[in-house]
């Protein structure tokens, strides 16, 4: 007997796939941090932005779906500035998004190179279309929305031309502030390090972790790859790690135990927020 097909359902609009370069960027932005900046104010201004800070463009379908990570621990005044700043920009730049709060838990020394970790990890298990993750400071806003926070064949450096470094990259093997790796190049290099408590270091690893495995940095033009960092004095309990150099000399050996794969955490909230997903974690302290 004949097998009766389906009957027609609604059919769903069928959208064009976003263009390699979305219309409608405008280029060098204002950006400045005075003003205050209550929160009821950038979920007003962002009425497209779903619940948890997710958002799809609503004319065309995006190669990519993003994942940005931020480490956080007690800069809610700084977090205000970036949603306000970012959700438009990557609103232009025709992104399919969501944006991540990794929050450490209690007052133990700070991890952001774990935390960063557990963002990827908890991305995927809200949603597994994730193949891009962009891990940025909370601290810092691009000037120019030509910068396109998506992923490429190569692990991409976002934040080359800072104005604390005087909109200059500070050294060839400079990978920290804002990068991106797609899910395979994340996994390539057993994501990052776990292993690094307190400032510095973390970065430099994950650069040679990515040079190790045969990869090479990608960065934009050095008039568009420009950043904002929002001033600050040095956190408690994020006091400058004095292993940090004889640890980055030996990032060959660590990072084959260390990493993605290794990765030990409680999450102790997940919270969708207007403009982004709260996830508080229990990450331990150095042993
Ligand atoms: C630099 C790098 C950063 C990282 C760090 C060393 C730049 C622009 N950035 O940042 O990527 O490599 O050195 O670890 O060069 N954070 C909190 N609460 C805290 C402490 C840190 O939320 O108590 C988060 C926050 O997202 C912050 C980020 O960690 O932006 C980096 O910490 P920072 O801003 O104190 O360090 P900074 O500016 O020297
Ligand atoms: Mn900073």
């Amino acid at each position: 007997p004949e097998v009766p097909s389906a009957p027609p359902g609604p059919t769903a609009p069928v959208l064009p796939p976003c263009p390699d370069s979305p219309p409608g960027l405008v280029g060098r932005l204002l950006i400045e941090f005075t003003s205050p900046m209550p929160l009821e104010r950038v979920q007003r201004e962002n009425p497209g932005v779903l619940l948890g800070g997710r958002y799809t463009p609503p004319d065309c379908t995006p190669a990519q779906t993003v994942a940005v990570i931020i480490p956080f621990r007690h800069r809610e005044h700084h977090l205000r500035y970036w949603l306000h700043y970012l959700h438009p920009i990557l609103r232009r730049q025709r992104l399919r998004y969501g944006i991540y709060v990794i929050n450490q838990h209690g007052e133990d020394t700070f991890n952001r190179a774990k935390l960063l970790n557990i963002g990827f990890l908890e991305a995927l298990k809200e949603d597994a279309a994730y193949d891009c993750f962009i891990f940025s400071d909370v601290d810092l806003v691009p000037m120019d929305d030509r910068n396109l926070y998506r992923c490429g064949d190569q692990p991409r450096h976002f934040a080359i031309a800072m104005d604390k470094f005087g909109f200059r990259l500070p050294y060839a093997g400079y990978f920290g502030g804002v990068s991106g790796l797609s899910k395979a190049q994340f996994l390539k290099i057993n994501g990052f390090p776990n292993e690094y408590w307190g400032w510095g270091g973390e970065d430099d690893d994950i650069f040679n972790r990515i040079s190790l495995t045969g990869m090479k940095i990608s960065r934009p033009d050095i008039r568009i790859g420009r950043y904002r960092m929002i001033k600050h004095d040095r956190d408690k309990h994020n006091e400058p790690n004095p292993q940090r150099f004889t640890k980055i000399q030996n990032t060959k050996l660590t990072m084959k135990r260390d990493g993605i794969g290794s990765v030990r955490y409680q999450v102790l909230e997940v919270s969708r927020q207007p403009l982004f997903t709260n996830i508080t974690v229990d990450i331990g302290r150095p042993p």
